[in-house]
């Protein structure tokens, strides 16, 4: 046999289930770890995996040695607001100062600061910037991820961010997943019509859907920003119109976007900091995951995080996001939200590993192309500069990936330190 590429002497290859549908509960503790394994690729494809032995008698154009390292399918990272301008380092003061985050967007920052610079940015400006922070998250192991607009909250904005999104997937080799998410804040001169501005946002659903500029629309269902009653509306209205459903749901205040979202047939609710009890029952007895973002509850400096462990001992599909933005949680690693979910949501390294790939997959609607590693899928992988997968959320903060690879070739590798290099011995 002669394939294009071979990797071989993996120490441990991690292969999440796919069924279909996402791991809910108990299914989200069993995760396929293959000692001493191989597996090959052809024409950007997964054509075969077997054990190192069996490997050896085989032909390639190419062989990478794992060096007996973990290797894993590419990380998914299932929300995102990927394209903006400017940063806001000047609300770290305001944070310490004890402001919080509503009222920072109350009184006009937050959001509303990071819209601003959006408007008065370039769609090269805004590309070049997201195309930092996307390398950044291909370089931290993440090969799918999700990208929200929804720092326009008027029609030439909004398209303009989706269209930076559009450009990045056709630019990139990565795949990334758009969602429109007009309603993300009210801009103030919309204050006391409120609902004006959700109808115009509604507007803009059917010209989005035409120029397939977004798969997924969401909404920021919060105390201050929208209700549970104009996100029904929205949603509904989203759905009406082809879109997949995402919610910003039930992050500081329980207003019942757990419920709303799995009576809605919802893709994911997102955040559910604050979820109830009847929205976790909700959750576990639908399709939606449940896309926790521990590194905001992290940098927001909440003593509460989600209740992951009720939520998957009760039956429901968790996955893990980095929800990088410049406000609330300004990271692109999702290895450092693994040893977040490790740490503050006691999720399990099993649970973890299914959360960052096949379920986050399923998140975002691609569970069947994304998030596991089987013959005929696209061959997006990580070699990970680890012995084994339950290292990556132990050690935390720094990067573990060595190199990354999507459809079979390599599109980032960490530099070696070349004739610098101490000499070790390992
Ligand atoms: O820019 O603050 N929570 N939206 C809802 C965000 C955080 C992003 C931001
Ligand atoms: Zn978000």
């Amino acid at each position: 046999m002669d394939f294009d590429l071979l990797v071989h002497n993996i120490g441990q290859l991690i292969l999440p289930a796919y069924t279909g549908k996402s791991l809910k509960g108990e299914e989200m503790k069993q995760l396929t770890v293959k000692e001493s394994a191989a597996f090959a690729v052809s024409d950007g494809k997964v054509t075969w995996i077997g054990s190192d032995a069996e490997a050896k008698s085989f032909n390639a154009k190419v062989k990478l040695d794992a060096e007996e390292k973990v290797v894993s399918p590419g990380l998914v990272d299932p929300h995102t607001h990927l394209v903006f301008g400017g940063t806001r380092e000047h609300e770290l003061a305001l944070k310490q100062e004890g402001v919080p985050y509503l009222e920072i967007l109350a009184r006009g920052g937050g959001i509303l600061s990071t819209v601003e610079a959006t408007k008065n940015a370039t769609l090269q400006e805004l590309f070049d910037k997201a195309s930092f922070h996307l390398e950044r998250m291909v370089s931290h192991g993440t090969t799918t991820i999700e990208a929200k607009s929804g720092y326009g909250l008027e029609r030439e904005t909004e398209l303009k961010q989706l269209r930076v999104v559009k450009q990045l997937n056709e630019k990139y080799p990565v795949s990334i997943v758009s969602t429109f998410l007009g309603p993300h804040a009210i801009p103030p001169s919309y204050n006391g019509k409120e609902n004006e501005f959700l109808q115009d946002m509604m507007g803009l659903l059917e010209e989005i859907k035409e120029k397939n500029l977004a798969d997924f629309a969401d909404i920021f269902c919060e105390t201050g920003v929208f209700s549970i009653e104009q996100s029904r509306l929205f949603l509904q209205r989203a759905k009406e119109n082809g879109f997949g459903l995402k919610i910003h749901a039930d992050e500081i205040d329980p207003l019942g976007g757990a419920e709303l979202a799995s009576s809605l047939g919802a893709a994911s609710a997102d955040h559910l900091v604050a979820a109830s009890d009847e929205g976790i029952r909700m959750l576990s007895e639908s399709e939606t995951v449940a896309v926790l973002l521990p590194g905001t509850t992290f940098y927001l400096g909440k003593e509460h995080y989600a209740r992951a462990r009720k939520m998957i001992d009760d039956g429901a599909a968790v996955a893990l996001a980095t929800d990088f933005n410049p406000g609330s949680c300004v990271t692109e690693n999702l290895q450092l939200i693994m040893s977040l979910a490790a740490l503050k949501l006691k999720m399990t390294s099993e649970e973890i590993w299914n959360a960052v790939t096949i379920n986050a997959a399923h998140a975002i609607g691609k569970g069947e192309l994304a998030g596991t590693l089987d013959v005929g899928r696209q061959a997006d992988f990580v070699v990970w500069d680890v012995q084994n997968y339950k290292y990556i959320p132990y050690h935390y903060g720094v990067n573990h990936a060595k190199s990354v690879y999507v459809s079979g070739q390599i599109i980032w590798e960490r530099m070696p330190f070349g004739k610098f290099q101490l000499s070790r011995s390992r």
